[in-house]
């Protein structure tokens, strides 16, 4: 799905042309994936766009910014205000929104501290990441024979660009053996998350997700389904699953700002069957919450126009 073109991008404080939002050949993060980066949602909502969770996305580029020893010269609350004024002069009602620091011209070599740091936020309309269809009737996904990078070979807890080569080996994989997506095992076996979503099932008629210690990224979207999950009764644990676990779930999904919720149909060729009951009443809560209809979850939502 080709990038739909906006009018503006933010870069270092200020707002220049979408084609003028260029660096160099050279510059650091390119060559050793040194970047931070974020994804986030705005959606139309009754009163303007809103833009799903801001500030919690802005501290973790901050705090990934930090795991890799990177100094950003804008605070969260300057990011905050950057990335409403770039959704405003954008004019979109509903975009996906890319938050990206990295290192820039100047510096080669690995020693990154001496490297200036930029920052520039793009925003533009994407649909669903793993497609309508899929939010309806579910994915087919395959345990990777990738594993999970390790927490003591990179800080797993940093959306970090360089980390990412992980995730992209894990979906071409999928993809060219038919499946829609791919989830990843850590070093000890243990299931972590898919290649950009965290990963949920239903035992017993509890929710169980990984816990952190797996090496699933901290996912906003993971932490909202938690928040909805127990406001609607259900059981939610952190636990950890073997692949097993997920061949017998009652129910699976997975969770996250680019692919939204998404029913699993089948892992490894083991039927899970039609989206169940409670992914449905979750999925229905979500979009809900990030459209402004429920009281409940307003605070998650920080408008556009004011
Ligand atoms: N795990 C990984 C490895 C991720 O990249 C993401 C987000 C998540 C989990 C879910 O986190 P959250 O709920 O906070 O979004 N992935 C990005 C996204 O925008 C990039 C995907 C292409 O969803």
């Amino acid at each position: 799905m080709p990038i739909e073109k906006t009018a503006k991008i933010w870069m270092d404080g200020e707002l220049v042309d979408w084609d003028e939002a260029q660096i160099h050949v050279l510059t650091h993060t390119l060559h050793y994936g040194t970047g931070v980066f974020e994804g986030i949602r705005a959606y139309p909502t009754a009163s303007g766009p809103a833009v799903f969770r801001l500030t919690e996305h802005m501290r973790r580029l901050d705090i990934s910014a930090r795991l890799l020893m990177m100094d950003l010269p804008f605070s969260v609350e300057e990011l905050v205000d950057a990335t409403i004024d770039t959704v405003a002069v954008n004019g979109v009602e509903s975009c996906y929104i890319r938050p990206i620091a990295f290192l820039g011209y100047g510096e080669m070599g690995l020693n990154p501290l001496p490297c200036n740091v930029q920052v520039a936020i793009a925003v533009w309309p994407w649909g669903t990441y793993l497609g309508d269809e899929a939010l309806r009737t579910g994915v087919r996904m395959k345990v990777s024979s990738w594993r999970r990078m390790d927490p003591n070979v990179n800080p797993v807890a940093a959306k970090g660009t360089g980390i990412y080569v992980n995730s992209s080996l894990a979906k071409v994989e999928a993809l060219k053996a038919g499946y829609d997506e791919a989830i990843l095992l850590n070093s000890q076996g243990q299931v972590a998350e898919c290649t950009g979503e965290n990963i949920f099932v239903v035992k017993e008629g509890a929710l169980v997700t990984p816990p952190l210690s797996s090496g699933a990224l901290e996912g906003i979207t993971r932490d909202s389904v938690m928040t909805i999950a127990s406001d609607l009764g259900y059981p939610v644990r952190e636990e950890n699953l073997l692949r097993h676990d997920l061949y017998v779930a009652e129910e699976a999904f997975l969770t996250g700002t680019a692919a939204e919720i998404v029913p699993m149909r089948s892992v490894d060729d083991r039927e899970i069957g039609e989206p169940g009951q409670i992914t449905r009443k979750i999925q229905e809560t979500y979009f809900a919450a990030v459209h402004g209809e429920l009281d409940a979850y307003q605070r998650w939502l920080t408008h556009v126009r004011a």
